[in-house]
């Protein structure tokens, strides 16, 4: 007998705030580590797709850069990303921490939802860190401002809400085809994954000092049957912030290079060798040529 439930699929952009939670949200949903995670905002620089095959029905989540208003280049092209995405998808996912309270950016990010106009849920995140009560206000104001599908107060930390979120996405999905193989879960080149980990973890190791200046270009990726080297350049803004990667004799980049290789031999088994390299490049984020290498769809990377 036929299946009587059509198959759904469908892209979803998952977007907000910067450090709102969409890069948890997206790995907590795929199960797989997709998009690095730091207490830093503006974490995430590209729009990377998450591959979720759930009861009947591909998600293809786009996690994308927190919405801001950008200054530099590399800003530019991060706010790019949120745009594609919101003109790429099926359904949106506003993403918002709900431990904070309503502000300008808030409202900035709910102007760009109503310029794009998705069939949009609401997902009120860190619902672990506060209490019921304090949903109230939020809910009424974002239902004044925007025609939500679904409210949903969610964990992305924790798993909570993520059933109900899952099954509104389905609803909302469109009938559609398989896009991609079933045991695939991102699209990014492993150079690409490579560098993210490598930065994330720069940032986890020098992020009261070093919020948003450093990137990684990977020079040369050797996959061997025992072992794959990786020699990457951490790029950093002025003279004064090499020594803040470098660390004492060494010693911050030797703990960064550490991380990094224990989390690359995961996914490189079973043995990495991470050779990395600290360069000053003065202006970076409005370097045209670098910043579009950045964008592993169209640079070099
Ligand atoms: N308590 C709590 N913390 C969370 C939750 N979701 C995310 N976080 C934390 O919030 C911080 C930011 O999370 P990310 O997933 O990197 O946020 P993002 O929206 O992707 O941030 P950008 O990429 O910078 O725009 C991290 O420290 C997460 O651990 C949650 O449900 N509860
Ligand atoms: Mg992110």
């Amino acid at each position: 007998m036929p299946d009587p439930t059509p198959f759904k699929s469908g892209f979803v952009a998952v977007v907000g705030r910067p450090n709102a939670g969409k890069s948890t949200l997206v790995n907590t949903l795929v199960g797989s580590k997709v998009s690095i995670v730091t207490r830093v905002p503006q974490t995430t620089r590209n729009r990377i797709l998450g591959i979720l095959n759930y009861s009947g029905a591909q998600i293809i989540l786009m996690d994308t850069p927190g919405i801001h208003k950008p200054l530099s280049r590399l800003n530019q092209q991060m706010m790019t990303f949120v745009r594609q995405a919101l003109t790429d998808r099926d359904v949106a996912v506003l993403i918002v921490d709900a431990s904070e309270h309503f502000g300008r950016g808030d409202e900035f990010a709910l102007e760009l939802l109503t310029h794009y106009a998705p069939p949009s849920i609401l997902a009120l995140n860190k619902i672990d860190r506060i209490k019921k009560p304090s949903l109230l206000p939020l809910i009424d104001r974002y239902s004044k401002s925007y025609e939500f599908e679904e409210i949903i107060p969610i964990s992305a930390l924790r798993g909570d809400g993520l059933p109900e979120l899952l099954s509104a996405l389905v609803r909302l999905l469109p009938e559609g085809p398989q896009y991609f193989p079933p045991d695939i879960y991102t699209d990014q080149p492993e150079r690409f994954l490579a560098s993210e980990i490598i930065r994330e973890k720069i940032i986890q190791q020098t992020r009261q000092e070093l919020p948003y200046v450093t990137a990684v270009l990977i020079d040369k990726f050797e996959e061997r049957e025992t072992i794959t080297g990786i020699h990457a350049t951490v790029i950093v803004e002025k003279e004064s912030q090499k020594p803040i990667v470098i660390g004492r004799r060494g010693a911050r980049l030797k703990q960064i290079g550490t991380e990094a290789r224990q989390e690359l031999e995961k996914l490189f088994p079973p043995k990495v060798f991470l050779d990395l390299f600290v360069k000053v490049e003065p202006y970076w984020r409005d370097n045209r040529s670098l910043v579009a290498e950045l964008d592993y769809r169209e640079g070099v990377g």
